[in-house]
Protein backbone atom coordinates (compact mmCIF):
# COMPACT_ATOMS: atom_id res chain seq x y z
CA UNK A 1 0.00 0.00 0.00
CA UNK A 2 1.39 3.27 -1.03
CA UNK A 3 0.22 5.05 2.80
CA UNK A 4 2.19 2.29 4.35
CA UNK A 5 5.22 2.68 2.56
CA UNK A 6 5.39 6.64 2.93
CA UNK A 7 4.94 6.02 6.37
CA UNK A 8 7.95 3.91 6.50
CA UNK A 9 9.89 6.48 4.24
CA UNK A 10 9.28 8.54 7.22
CA UNK A 11 9.91 6.58 10.01
CA UNK A 12 13.33 5.68 8.61
CA UNK A 13 14.00 9.56 7.88
CA UNK A 14 13.43 9.99 11.45
CA UNK A 15 15.07 6.44 12.28
CA UNK A 16 18.20 8.16 10.80
CA UNK A 17 18.57 4.87 8.73
CA UNK A 18 19.72 6.46 5.25
CA UNK A 19 20.02 2.80 3.60
CA UNK A 20 16.61 2.43 4.28
CA UNK A 21 15.08 5.69 3.33
CA UNK A 22 17.11 4.77 -0.63
CA UNK A 23 15.53 1.57 -0.70
CA UNK A 24 12.26 2.23 0.20
CA UNK A 25 12.38 5.63 -1.68
CA UNK A 26 13.16 3.29 -4.80
CA UNK A 27 10.45 1.28 -4.16
CA UNK A 28 8.09 3.37 -4.76
CA UNK A 29 9.31 4.76 -7.70
CA UNK A 30 8.77 1.50 -8.70
CA UNK A 31 5.42 1.13 -7.30
CA UNK A 32 4.81 4.08 -9.44
CA UNK A 33 4.77 6.98 -6.99
CA UNK A 34 4.98 10.63 -8.30
CA UNK A 35 8.36 12.01 -7.05
CA UNK A 36 6.96 14.69 -5.18
CA UNK A 37 4.75 12.91 -3.68
CA UNK A 38 7.22 11.00 -2.36
CA UNK A 39 9.17 14.14 -1.36
CA UNK A 40 6.11 15.65 0.31
CA UNK A 41 4.40 12.92 1.70
CA UNK A 42 7.28 10.54 2.97
CA UNK A 43 10.84 12.56 3.32
CA UNK A 44 9.90 16.40 4.43
CA UNK A 45 6.67 14.78 7.36
CA UNK A 46 9.88 12.84 8.47
CA UNK A 47 12.13 16.02 8.58
CA UNK A 48 9.20 17.95 10.20
CA UNK A 49 9.36 14.78 12.70
CA UNK A 50 13.00 15.20 13.29
CA UNK A 51 12.86 19.16 13.73
CA UNK A 52 10.34 19.08 16.69
CA UNK A 53 11.96 16.22 18.61
CA UNK A 54 14.67 18.58 18.19
CA UNK A 55 13.00 21.54 19.13
CA UNK A 56 11.75 18.98 22.58
CA UNK A 57 15.30 18.52 23.77
CA UNK A 58 14.57 14.54 22.00
CA UNK A 59 17.00 15.22 19.41
CA UNK A 60 20.68 16.45 18.43
CA UNK A 61 22.24 17.64 16.29
CA UNK A 62 24.10 13.93 14.71
CA UNK A 63 20.09 13.17 14.55
CA UNK A 64 19.03 15.67 12.33
CA UNK A 65 22.26 15.20 10.36
CA UNK A 66 21.96 10.85 9.84
CA UNK A 67 17.89 12.37 9.24
CA UNK A 68 19.22 14.71 6.76
CA UNK A 69 21.52 12.39 4.94
CA UNK A 70 18.63 9.95 4.38
CA UNK A 71 16.86 12.76 2.69
CA UNK A 72 19.82 14.07 0.58
CA UNK A 73 20.66 10.57 -0.20
CA UNK A 74 16.84 10.11 -1.79
CA UNK A 75 16.66 13.22 -3.62
CA UNK A 76 19.92 11.84 -5.64
CA UNK A 77 17.78 9.41 -6.69
CA UNK A 78 14.60 11.43 -6.91
CA UNK A 79 16.19 14.63 -8.65
CA UNK A 80 16.68 12.90 -12.07
CA UNK A 81 12.91 11.71 -12.08
CA UNK A 82 11.63 15.21 -11.26
CA UNK A 83 13.69 16.35 -14.12
CA UNK A 84 12.60 13.88 -16.60
CA UNK A 85 8.81 14.52 -15.65
CA UNK A 86 9.10 17.87 -16.59
CA UNK A 87 8.66 18.79 -20.54
CA UNK A 88 11.50 20.04 -21.86
CA UNK A 89 10.92 23.59 -22.58
CA UNK A 90 13.81 26.12 -24.11
CA UNK A 91 15.25 28.36 -20.80
CA UNK A 92 12.30 30.97 -19.72
CA UNK A 93 14.88 32.70 -17.38
CA UNK A 94 17.61 32.45 -15.79
CA UNK A 95 18.44 32.18 -11.76
CA UNK A 96 21.04 32.75 -9.37
CA UNK A 97 20.21 30.74 -5.78
CA UNK A 98 21.89 30.34 -2.71
CA UNK A 99 21.32 29.54 1.49
CA UNK A 100 22.08 33.48 2.70
CA UNK A 101 25.37 33.73 4.78
CA UNK A 102 25.57 31.85 8.03
CA UNK A 103 23.37 29.47 7.16
CA UNK A 104 23.96 25.60 5.93
CA UNK A 105 20.76 24.24 5.37
CA UNK A 106 20.82 22.89 1.76
CA UNK A 107 17.67 20.39 1.30
CA UNK A 108 14.83 23.09 0.50
CA UNK A 109 16.96 25.45 -1.49
CA UNK A 110 18.59 22.51 -3.73
CA UNK A 111 14.69 21.27 -4.02
CA UNK A 112 13.75 24.65 -4.74
CA UNK A 113 16.62 24.37 -7.67
CA UNK A 114 15.84 21.21 -8.80
CA UNK A 115 12.20 22.17 -9.57
CA UNK A 116 13.02 25.70 -11.44
CA UNK A 117 15.66 24.08 -13.83
CA UNK A 118 12.66 21.01 -14.51
CA UNK A 119 10.48 24.21 -15.43
CA UNK A 120 12.56 25.78 -17.80
CA UNK A 121 14.85 28.05 -15.87
CA UNK A 122 18.57 28.31 -16.24
CA UNK A 123 19.56 27.98 -12.25
CA UNK A 124 22.63 28.33 -10.85
CA UNK A 125 23.16 27.48 -7.29
CA UNK A 126 25.64 28.50 -5.07
CA UNK A 127 25.02 26.62 -2.11
CA UNK A 128 24.67 27.37 1.40
CA UNK A 129 26.57 29.95 3.32
CA UNK A 130 26.55 32.35 0.64
CA UNK A 131 28.33 35.53 1.40
CA UNK A 132 26.39 38.84 -0.05
CA UNK A 133 29.55 39.57 -2.91
CA UNK A 134 29.10 36.20 -4.36
CA UNK A 135 25.47 36.75 -4.90
CA UNK A 136 25.50 39.69 -6.44
CA UNK A 137 29.06 38.85 -8.51
CA UNK A 138 26.92 36.05 -9.78
CA UNK A 139 23.98 37.56 -10.69
CA UNK A 140 26.42 40.61 -12.71
CA UNK A 141 28.33 37.21 -14.34
CA UNK A 142 25.41 35.78 -15.55
CA UNK A 143 22.71 38.38 -16.05
CA UNK A 144 20.49 36.76 -13.54
CA UNK A 145 16.52 37.67 -14.15
CA UNK A 146 15.54 36.75 -10.35
CA UNK A 147 17.60 35.60 -7.64
CA UNK A 148 16.38 33.30 -4.93
CA UNK A 149 17.49 33.21 -1.53
CA UNK A 150 16.68 30.65 0.92
CA UNK A 151 16.84 31.09 4.60
CA UNK A 152 16.33 28.66 7.33
CA UNK A 153 17.25 30.10 10.76
CA UNK A 154 15.38 33.55 12.08
CA UNK A 155 18.83 34.43 13.48
CA UNK A 156 19.81 34.70 8.84
CA UNK A 157 16.80 35.28 7.74
CA UNK A 158 18.08 38.98 7.71
CA UNK A 159 20.85 38.36 5.18
CA UNK A 160 17.83 38.28 2.52
CA UNK A 161 17.29 41.99 3.05
CA UNK A 162 21.17 42.46 3.24
CA UNK A 163 21.25 41.00 -0.24
CA UNK A 164 18.57 43.13 -1.41
CA UNK A 165 20.14 46.53 0.14
CA UNK A 166 23.35 45.49 -1.48
CA UNK A 167 21.98 45.05 -4.65
CA UNK A 168 20.61 48.74 -4.48
CA UNK A 169 24.02 49.42 -3.98
CA UNK A 170 24.99 47.49 -6.97
CA UNK A 171 22.84 49.55 -9.08
CA UNK A 172 21.47 45.97 -10.16
CA UNK A 173 17.97 45.84 -8.31
CA UNK A 174 15.75 47.12 -11.22
CA UNK A 175 17.64 44.11 -12.89
CA UNK A 176 16.68 41.64 -10.83
CA UNK A 177 13.64 40.55 -8.81
CA UNK A 178 14.37 38.77 -5.90
CA UNK A 179 12.62 35.61 -4.55
CA UNK A 180 12.61 34.63 -0.69
CA UNK A 181 11.57 31.46 0.60
CA UNK A 182 12.38 29.17 4.15
CA UNK A 183 10.72 27.77 7.25
CA UNK A 184 10.71 30.97 8.69
CA UNK A 185 10.28 33.17 5.68
CA UNK A 186 6.43 34.71 5.23
CA UNK A 187 4.65 37.11 2.80
CA UNK A 188 4.59 39.93 5.08
CA UNK A 189 8.64 39.32 5.67
CA UNK A 190 8.80 39.65 2.14
CA UNK A 191 6.89 42.44 1.85
CA UNK A 192 9.07 44.25 4.56
CA UNK A 193 12.37 43.89 2.93
CA UNK A 194 11.25 44.80 -0.64
CA UNK A 195 11.73 41.30 -2.14
CA UNK A 196 9.15 40.68 -5.09
CA UNK A 197 8.19 37.33 -4.22
CA UNK A 198 7.90 34.66 -1.50
CA UNK A 199 6.64 31.14 -1.94
CA UNK A 200 5.97 28.50 0.55
CA UNK A 201 7.50 25.55 -1.09
CA UNK A 202 9.18 24.49 -3.99
CA UNK A 203 6.16 24.11 -7.15
CA UNK A 204 5.09 27.33 -5.36
CA UNK A 205 8.81 28.98 -6.38
CA UNK A 206 8.28 27.33 -9.82
CA UNK A 207 5.03 29.95 -9.90
CA UNK A 208 6.28 32.79 -8.14
CA UNK A 209 9.02 32.56 -10.59
CA UNK A 210 7.01 32.43 -13.84
CA UNK A 211 4.90 35.10 -12.80
CA UNK A 212 7.49 37.37 -12.14
CA UNK A 213 9.31 36.97 -15.89
CA UNK A 214 5.54 37.73 -16.95
CO1 LIG B 1 18.47 22.96 11.48
N1 LIG B 1 17.07 24.09 12.23
N2 LIG B 1 19.81 23.86 12.59
N3 LIG B 1 19.71 21.66 10.75
N4 LIG B 1 16.97 22.03 10.79
C1 LIG B 1 15.72 23.95 11.67
C2 LIG B 1 15.49 24.93 10.52
C3 LIG B 1 14.82 24.23 12.95
C4 LIG B 1 13.42 24.78 12.62
C5 LIG B 1 14.75 22.95 13.83
C6 LIG B 1 13.94 23.15 15.08
O1 LIG B 1 14.47 23.65 16.05
N5 LIG B 1 12.68 22.76 15.09
C7 LIG B 1 15.71 25.27 13.74
C8 LIG B 1 15.50 26.74 13.36
C9 LIG B 1 14.82 27.52 14.46
C10 LIG B 1 14.67 28.95 14.06
O2 LIG B 1 15.58 29.63 13.69
N6 LIG B 1 13.43 29.42 14.17
C11 LIG B 1 17.11 24.78 13.36
C12 LIG B 1 18.28 25.07 14.11
C13 LIG B 1 18.06 25.81 15.42
C14 LIG B 1 19.56 24.69 13.68
C15 LIG B 1 20.90 24.99 14.36
C16 LIG B 1 21.07 26.44 14.89
C17 LIG B 1 21.08 23.96 15.50
C18 LIG B 1 22.30 24.18 16.38
O3 LIG B 1 23.41 24.21 15.92
N7 LIG B 1 22.04 24.34 17.64
C19 LIG B 1 21.93 24.67 13.24
C20 LIG B 1 22.24 25.91 12.39
C21 LIG B 1 23.34 25.65 11.39
C22 LIG B 1 23.48 26.81 10.42
O4 LIG B 1 22.80 26.86 9.42
N8 LIG B 1 24.36 27.74 10.74
C23 LIG B 1 21.15 23.67 12.44
C24 LIG B 1 21.75 22.66 11.69
C25 LIG B 1 21.08 21.70 10.96
C26 LIG B 1 21.76 20.51 10.27
C27 LIG B 1 23.10 20.89 9.65
C28 LIG B 1 21.98 19.44 11.32
C29 LIG B 1 20.63 20.03 9.28
C30 LIG B 1 20.77 20.60 7.84
C31 LIG B 1 21.49 19.62 6.91
C32 LIG B 1 21.47 20.05 5.47
O5 LIG B 1 20.66 20.84 5.00
N9 LIG B 1 22.38 19.48 4.73
C33 LIG B 1 19.39 20.65 9.90
C34 LIG B 1 18.06 20.23 9.60
C35 LIG B 1 17.95 18.98 8.74
C36 LIG B 1 16.91 20.92 10.05
C37 LIG B 1 15.42 20.53 9.86
C38 LIG B 1 15.13 19.39 10.83
C39 LIG B 1 14.97 20.15 8.48
C40 LIG B 1 15.30 21.16 7.37
C41 LIG B 1 14.98 20.53 6.02
O6 LIG B 1 15.88 20.10 5.30
N10 LIG B 1 13.66 20.39 5.71
C42 LIG B 1 14.70 21.89 10.29
C43 LIG B 1 13.31 21.69 10.87
C44 LIG B 1 12.27 21.80 9.81
O7 LIG B 1 12.39 22.57 8.86
N11 LIG B 1 11.20 21.11 9.97
C45 LIG B 1 15.76 22.59 11.04
C46 LIG B 1 13.18 19.74 4.47
C47 LIG B 1 13.14 20.77 3.33
C48 LIG B 1 12.57 20.13 2.07
O8 LIG B 1 12.29 21.81 3.73
O9 LIG B 1 14.22 23.41 4.06
O10 LIG B 1 11.88 24.04 4.82
P1 LIG B 1 12.75 23.35 3.85
O11 LIG B 1 12.48 23.93 2.39
C49 LIG B 1 11.16 24.06 1.88
C50 LIG B 1 10.51 25.43 2.15
O12 LIG B 1 11.01 26.07 3.30
C51 LIG B 1 10.71 26.18 0.89
O13 LIG B 1 10.64 25.18 -0.10
C52 LIG B 1 11.33 24.01 0.37
C53 LIG B 1 10.77 22.81 -0.30
O14 LIG B 1 9.38 22.68 -0.16
N12 LIG B 1 11.94 26.94 0.64
C54 LIG B 1 11.95 27.92 -0.31
C55 LIG B 1 13.18 26.81 1.13
N13 LIG B 1 14.00 27.68 0.53
C56 LIG B 1 13.28 28.37 -0.36
C57 LIG B 1 13.63 29.38 -1.25
C58 LIG B 1 12.63 29.90 -2.08
C59 LIG B 1 11.33 29.46 -1.99
C60 LIG B 1 10.96 28.46 -1.12
O15 LIG B 1 12.89 30.86 -2.97
C61 LIG B 1 14.22 31.21 -3.25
Amino acid sequence: MPEDLLAKITESVIGGEPETVVALTRQALEMGLEPMEIINRGLVPGMDIAGEKFSRGEFFLPHLLIAAKGMQNAMDLLEPELVARQQAISSVGTVVIGTVQGDIHEIGKSLVGTMLSANGFKVHDLGVDVSIENFVVKIEETGANIVGLSALLTTTMVGQREVIEALIEAGLRDLVKVLVGGAPINQSWADEIGADGYAEDAMGAVQVAQELLG
